[in-house]
């Protein structure tokens, strides 16, 4: 009972206001409820125009392969776009862009339609067309936006690759996918500074398999002068800009893909992600529209996400675009030039909306209370949170300082694989309660189950799995049908396997606790174990890695690496420079994110007498748990030195 009272304490119901403004309405629930296809046909027809109607809701005859909104036709980029200059909103802004160095640019829908209409012919001219795929590698400025929207234009998909990768990544992801053409631009600012990304691409391209990509199509933001490769890389202002801005939206099938996103997951290999268009579409709308409470034409909507990850691709192109909705994008950190840049940026657009990630929030709860108090942030009327559990206390601090003590925050839980919301409270319909994501959307069938598929009690911890297909499901991975039905589909019969542990509370409000698997979630960005310990293994010094993510209180994980060294070893001198070193390395490999936050040199790791390592162990040991039982070592004196050698060092 004393539990229940301190739920009671801390559950914010919605004000009158927000529930007679709110687009979510309480009889969502039971609508859903009543009929689900019919639900979705709603949903449907509600939020995107189709070229040609769909005859059938869901066909799932191919389980665990989904069609929606079969026999229905549809461009992808006319809904996010021309409808709305048809509409008679061509005039409305549907990107403030403010880039880091200060520049802004304002885009109206009917300037946007012309962008997108011109990269679309130059891409065309380039010698894309429908079923091509397109790598991006953008900073996040207006131009990846335009660039994506034109591939969707088209029919051609793209695969966004974030800007942070490094050039090994970018080419292991062009060389799967296929890609034809990529987007790049010579630079994108951090900090101050343009930090390259041309030469990245072409550091990709000289080592490609299969030498698909024919043209590089390079955008000019940091006058950073590039090396242009004659008869393959071509500027942007060359040729899209004197291209023309007719262009006929042609209608693709609802299944046509639009896009495939690479994701890490349990093993070294990233899994291309696979989304099409119809049933994307119409639930990235959907959930922008309910739970962000997005009214177009009113509200000044800003999402902090990079476009390379799938929030940036559902939540700042998608999503927003479909609903003809105002949009701030930035380009660059939080903290530059100073530590106010976001709540500067709220104030003057006058931004009513925002999303962003619980590491965020944490930085900046630590810069201090003061820093957004300089700031004008009353017209914030939703807070959104995504990516990983957000604890209740920097639930409140948000609540507080950036939501002035009104704003309703929804905490949603989603993934690359869900393409859109699915957990998350409805502002104006739930009583918030600070750290859960609450309920299933209305449409969306979750449960949490044992290791036998049972229903688990409240309280208990589970497994999260989602009962019913929904319409932006992930239709694959790509060019591994095998893999798809192994990762998610083979767990558990029907039941589609998210890999979170989550538990319900005793008011039926679900808790999401974190991966069960070998994927880490490091500022909210999912990182494999496997990917990391290969690119660590492929340092010529290194022999052996383990790694592992450990609690930390600002990035909600952080990576921690074990190694074993090549014949030789290193002298103490040597250690320190080594574990810079491989610390470089890993940045190297796969991306600055992923770099470990400390690397320790071990002579042995712990390991089952089958020979498997024991990753709870190190777990145990980075987090300054006392280890359990080590009876199934081989050596468990391992353990003893893992743990003095680890306190010696701090
Ligand atoms: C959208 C996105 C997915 C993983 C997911 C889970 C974690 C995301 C969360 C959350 C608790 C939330 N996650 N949102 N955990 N509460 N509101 O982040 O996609 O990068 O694929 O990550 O992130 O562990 O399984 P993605």
């Amino acid at each position: 009972m004393a539990e229940e009272t301190t739920t009671e304490a801390h559950t914010y119901p919605p004000s009158e206001q927000t529930t007679q403004y709110a687009n979510a309405k309480a009889d969502l629930y039971e609508q859903a409820d009543a009929d689900f296809e019919g639900f979705w046909a709603d949903q449907a027809r509600k939020y995107v125009t189709w070229g040609t109607d769909f005859d059938q809701v869901l066909d799932w005859s191919d389980a665990p392969f989904a069609k929606w909104f079969v026999g229905g036709e549809l461009n992808v980029a006319y809904n996010c776009v021309d409808r709305h200059v048809e509409e008679g909103n061509g005039d409305r802004v549907a990107i403030h862009f403010v880039g880091e160095p200060g520049d802004e640019r304002d885009i109206t829908y009917a300037q946007l339609k012309d962008e997108v209409c011109k990269a679309a012919n130059a891409l065309s001219e380039l010698g894309v067309s429908k079923g091509d795929a397109v790598a991006v590698y953008m900073p996040m400025i207006p131009e990846t936006i335009i660039g994506m929207l034109a591939c969707a234009r088209l029919g051609a998909p793209h695969s966004v690759v974030f800007g942070g990768f490094s050039s090994d990544a970018l080419r292991s992801r062009i060389d799967d996918c296929k890609a034809k053409v990529v987007i790049t631009a010579d630079a994108g600012y951090r900090r101050g500074t343009p930090s390259p990304l041309k030469p990245a691409v072409d550091k990709a391209l000289e080592k490609a398999d299969g030498g698909s990509v024919e043209k590089v199509l390079v955008v000019n933001r940091g006058d950073t002068d590039p090396e242009m490769k004659e008869g393959r890389d071509v500027w942007w202002h060359d040729v899209v800009d004197s291209a023309s801005t007719e262009h006929t939206a042609e209608n693709h099938d609802s299944e046509h893909p639009l896009f495939i996103l690479y994701t890490s997951g349990t093993t070294g290999k990233p899994k291309g992600i696979l989304h099409t268009s119809g049933g994307y579409l119409v639930q990235t709308a959907y959930t922008n529209s309910v739970a962000h409470d997005v009214h177009p034409g009113e509200d000044v909507y800003w999402c902090t996400a990079d476009v390379g990850w799938i929030t940036g691709h559902s939540y700042i192109v998608y999503g927003p675009l479909a609903n003809g909705v105002t949009q701030v994008v930035y380009e660059g950190t939080p903290d530059s030039p100073h530590k106010g840049r976001w709540w500067e940026i709220a104030q003057n657009k006058g931004v009513t909306v925002f999303y962003t990630a619980p590491t965020a929030i944490r930085a900046c709860m630590k810069w201090g209370d003061d820093i957004p108090a300089k700031f004008d942030l009353s017209k914030i009327r939703i807070l959104g949170s995504v990516g990983e559990p957000i604890n209740p206390q920097a639930w409140e601090w948000y609540r507080e300082h950036i939501g002035h003590d009104e704003a309703p925050i929804v905490d949603t839980w989603w993934q690359t694989e869900t393409g859109a919301i699915m957990i998350s409270p409805l502002p104006g319909v739930t009583d918030l309660v600070p750290g859960s994501a609450q309920k299933p959307l209305p449409g969306i069938a979750v449960e949490i189950v044992d290791d036998e598929a049972k229903p688990v009690e409240r309280g208990q911890t589970g497994l999260l799995v989602v009962t019913k297909p929904w319409p932006s499901m992930l239709r694959g991975i790509f060019g591994d049908n095998e893999r798809y039905k192994q990762t998610y589909w083979s767990r558990f019969e029907n039941l589609y396997f998210a890999g979170d542990g989550a538990k319900f509370d005793e008011d039926g409000n679900i808790w999401v606790l974190g991966r069960v698997d070998d994927v880490m979630n490091v500022s909210g960005h999912r990182l494999s174990t496997a990917e990391i310990e290969s690119a660590l293994v492929s340092h010529d010094r290194v022999a052996e890695a383990a790694v592992v993510g450990a609690t930390d209180d600002m990035t909600g994980q952080a990576v921690v690496a074990f190694v074993i060294l090549r014949e030789g070893g290193a002298s103490d001198e040597d250690q320190e420079k080594l574990v810079q070193e491989l610390r470089g390395h890993v940045g190297n490999e796969i991306g600055p994110i992923a770099k470990p936050k400390s690397v320790m040199i071990v002579s042995e790791l712990p390991k089952t007498r089958s020979g498997k390592i024991m990753r709870r162990l190190l777990k145990d040991v980075a987090e300054n748990r006392d280890v359990g039982d080590t009876s199934t070592l081989t050596d468990s004196s391992v353990m003893d030195f893992i743990k003095n050698n680890l306190q010696a060092k701090k």
